[in-house]
């Protein structure tokens, strides 16, 4: 035994106790750290829960996916979230927005009614329609083809009176837009060839500052509000800010952000990340959000190529959506080619339409990249991204 009446003793003794101590913290300091991990990792893979029923969404996670905590209000996890929001229903959203088509100082309806409203209308008036047309950025082809149609119907129909030009007008211009392409989203689970469920999974891609990120939040929302799970996967990581934008966005809706802590890390291991986490948890649909360098082609063709190839192990892509900033106009439309030549685009999202007056652009992005536009961004608020409609666009472009 220690004897307590030597002073060699007395420091053993010392020693040991202080031992014992330290002992004794670090095994509880490190279940704590275990337990906040665990809280983590079951909030990412927690299925919504529907705030009036508290009921989990019915699309959300599948029974045999993965071991899931549900929320409970009275869980201490659960207290400890953020609010979230609801988001606004998707349907009529566009004809909520479209009035801002017409704002954007666009009277293109005004204009064009005061030269439709003249008696009869000389060559002079069709070249100011034609030059009305090309002013709203319908591009020139299109423009001139409109105009030479319309004419002919007016003469041969012998219409006449400013309403049915315009009603005629507007007839053409929905055709123009073409009201029957496929603008829906590939959103559909997928069963692999092994039986295996994947996500639907989306790549959003484009220019800087085209609104990539704000649009993969506002996109978030209308799955949200349709009752979709969703993961989020924030492959622009050459700026730890890109992805804390990502991350805000979701919290806001209660959707989980796997991001690298690493500046400059890989994004396509990011985006592999997200595909194969949002599969274990038995997401409905993972949405990657990726930097918008335009360097060269060749940096580009290589960085996207890989990113859809490394997804592509975990899951075929559903759909890879282009975002556009109308406000770019005609000049924004080389870029995007080259975009839809490495990436396998599938659709357009077309932002800014709020800030110009060129909405036009519609017609000229689909005729030049053959691709529907299928969301357009109508605004900075959390909600002001809709479904596009050919009808209702033209009548905001309008002004009716
Ligand atoms: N007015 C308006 N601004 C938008 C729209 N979409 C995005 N923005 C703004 O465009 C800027 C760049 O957006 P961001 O998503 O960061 O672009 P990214 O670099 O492509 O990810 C931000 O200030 C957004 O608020 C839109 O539909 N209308
Ligand atoms: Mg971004």
């Amino acid at each position: 035994m220690i004897n307590l009446d030597s002073p060699l003793g007395i420091a053993v003794l010392v020693i040991v106790v202080a031992l014992l101590i330290v002992a004794v913290s670090t095994f509880f300091l490190r279940r704590d750290r275990v337990k906040k991990v665990d809280d983590a990792a079951s909030r990412a893979l927690r299925p919504r829960v529907d705030e009036a029923t508290g009921e989990t969404a019915a699309s959300a996670i599948d029974d045999d996916a993965v071991a899931i905590e549900i929320a409970d209000e009275s869980s201490p996890t659960a207290a400890a979230q953020p609010e979230v929001e609801t988001p606004e229903p998707v349907l009529g959203r566009f004809t909520r927005l479209k009035a801002r088509l017409a704002r954007s100082g666009s009277p293109l309806g005004a204009k064009l009614l005061a030269v439709l409203s003249r008696d009869t209308l000389s060559d002079d008036d069709w070249d100011e329609i034609e030059e009305l047309l090309l002013l709203a950025d319908i591009g020139a082809g299109p423009a001139l083809d409109l105009v030479e149609e319309l004419r002919t119907e007016v003469r041969v129909k012998s219409i006449s009176g400013a309403a049915e030009v315009r009603a005629l007008l507007r007839e053409k211009l929905v055709a123009l837009v073409g009201p029957d392409m496929d603008r829906s989203l590939n959103l559909a689970p997928q069963i692999l060839g092994d039986g295996t469920r994947k996500p639907a999974v989306l790549l959003v891609v484009g220019v800087n500052g085209a609104g990539k990120t704000t649009t993969v939040g506002k996109l978030t929302r209308v799955l949200v509000a349709e009752g979709k799970s969703v993961l989020l996967g924030a492959a622009d990581t050459f700026r730890a800010a890109a992805a804390d934008q990502l991350t805000t966005w979701g919290n806001r809706v209660g959707v989980e952000t796997v991001r690298s802590d690493r500046e400059g890390a890989d994004p396509a291991s990011v985006a592999f990340d997200a595909v194969k986490q949002g599969s274990a948890a038995g997401i409905d649909v993972v949405v990657v959000d990726t930097a918008g360098r335009l360097q060269n082609k060749t940096g580009l063709m290589d960085e996207l190529g890989k990113v859809s190839r490394v997804i592509g192990k975990e899951a075929p892509l559903s759909e890879v959506l282009l975002v556009l900033d109308a406000t770019t106009g005609q000049n924004g439309l080389n870029q995007a080619r080259v975009f839809t030549e490495v990436a396998g685009v599938t659709g357009i999202v077309l932002t800014k339409l709020d800030g110009t007056a060129k909405g036009g652009i519609v017609v000229a992005v689909q005729k030049e990249l053959g691709l529907p536009v299928k969301l357009v961004g109508l605004g900075e608020g959390p909600d002001d991204l809709a479904p596009f409609e050919p009808e209702q666009f033209v009548d905001g472009l309008l002004g009716e």
